[in-house]
């Protein structure tokens, strides 16, 4: 199965290239013609590319519903999670939160939008301006749902993960009681899950005829952003692992954190060739525990939670995603529908599960939220499997590094062989 996956992401990477060049072949090397315009371009491109979009679209409420049913069910009410628990749940929640901070903070220094109209394959962008909630207040008072099935009906995100957390932890509380609605969500889960796992299957035409739409549309024009996209995400995950990770570490534990990434970087390895935070679970908690003296009572509570509810890395993503399209569909985001995204984005990490690409589908998501065009997936999802890769790494060495400091905190962290120089191999 893992093959098939890498198989399937290598797939969408060579349907990226080979669309860039038809659609730039479409744009500069085919005369203007109805045949060319109407019948390809906005005929059996547009047809098929929307057609995906709307598939992926299609998985978002029932798919982040019963995931963050299923992901507060597992935290619990917070009497069982315990000091343990609830200290593990404000540092995941507080390192996503500062990890889309930091990737809006890099996405408006390196305007990776900027210079790429997309307007011309958006055709409501002005509707899309009134679509967006207008005050502060509003936009808290938005995230109360007044009536969870509307929210369920129209797609309200917030609203449907502030819904879905207040369900799982009652079904946790209940426990037996709701035993048959706890096994309904966890079922309706794996069936969400798969049939995610369907839809990507069909990515490859659908980014193929995505792309060649936007090449054939805006021609070469739109590489440099694409570029700057991919530089801005990198740069973010860089900051989140290298920064805010290591001075967490340093800070809240002492720890040298530059021992804690060399006997840590295997893991990180494993996570970047498989783009799986939950395949890398065991070897996560195992190294924590022979080569970082953290006790497996903590990490096998914490990091299967975190492969779950922490995805910092995504996170980033999410955050550049938001400013790239936002600049090339040429809207404007204020600071409210900033605080909606990290919102959105850190709320919805509780609900991707670990597996690769998922980080893609609640990325509409978050899109929504600020009523972004979801057209400009399809310009990055072709080269997402890098940033899938990457940014899956940094998502299991932040569950690592909270993890380690609550061990710290909860004195089941031996230091002893922490400091001990690792044997040769
Ligand atoms: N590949 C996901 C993970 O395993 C991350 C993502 O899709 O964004 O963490």
């Amino acid at each position: 199965k893992e093959k098939k996956k890498m198989g399937l992401t290598t797939k969408i990477f060579i349907s990226l290239l080979a669309g860039a060049l038809f659609g730039v072949i479409l744009c500069y090397l085919v005369p203007k013609s109805s045949i060319k315009d109407d019948v390809i371009v906005e005929g059996i491109l547009y047809v098929i590319g929307q057609g995906f979009i709307r598939l992926m679209k299609m998985l978002v409420v029932p798919l982040v519903f019963c995931s963050i049913v299923c992901g507060s069910m597992s935290i619990g009410d917070t009497k069982k999670l315990g000091t343990v628990g609830v200290r593990t749940l404000v540092f995941y929640l507080f390192t996503t939160a500062v990890a889309v901070t930091v990737a809006l903070s890099v996405g408006n220094l390196i305007n990776p939008g900027k210079g790429l109209d997309m307007s011309s394959i958006q055709q409501n962008a002005a509707e899309v301006e009134s679509m967006k909630a207008t005050t502060l207040t509003e936009t808290l008072l938005n995230i109360i749902p007044d009536n969870p099935l509307n929210a369920l009906a129209n797609g309200t995100m917030l609203q449907i993960i502030v819904f879905a957390l207040i369900v799982g932890v009652i079904l946790a509380k209940l426990g037996e009681r709701t035993e048959t609605v706890s096994n309904f969500f966890s079922q309706f889960n794996d069936i969400m899950m798969e049939m995610t796992m369907m839809v990507m299957g069909l990515a490859p035409i659908g980014v193929f005829c995505l792309i060649a739409r936007t090449f054939a549309n805006i021609g070469f024009s739109a590489f440099i952003p694409l570029a700057k996209y991919m530089i801005g995400v990198l740069l973010a995950l860089a900051l989140q692992c290298f920064v805010v990770y290591l001075g967490l570490l340093k800070g809240f534990t002492g720890l040298n954190p530059f021992k804690f990434i060399k006997k840590f970087f295997p893991v990180m390895a494993f996570a970047f060739s498989t783009a799986t935070s939950n395949a890398t679970i065991p070897l996560s908690i195992d190294t924590l525990s022979k080569k970082m003296g953290v006790s497996k009572k903590i990490s096998s509570f914490t990091i299967p939670l975190g492969a779950t509810i922490n995805m910092d890395g995504t996170a980033i993503m999410q955050g550049v995603a938001v400013v790239f399209a936002a600049q090339a569909f040429g809207i404007h985001l204020s600071l409210t529908d900033y605080v909606t995204v990290i919102g959105t984005a850190t709320l919805a990490s509780i609900g991707t599960a670990g597996v690769p690409s998922v980080g893609l589908v609640t990325l509409t998501m978050v899109f929504n939220s600020v009523g972004l065009p979801v057209e400009a997936i399809g310009l990055i999802m072709g080269i997402d499997r890098i940033l899938d890769m990457t940014r899956t790494a940094v998502n299991i060495t932040g569950d690592a590094v909270c993890t380690t400091i609550v061990a710290h905190q909860n004195k089941a962290l031996d230091r002893e062989i922490f400091n001990k120089k690792e044997e040769k191999a």
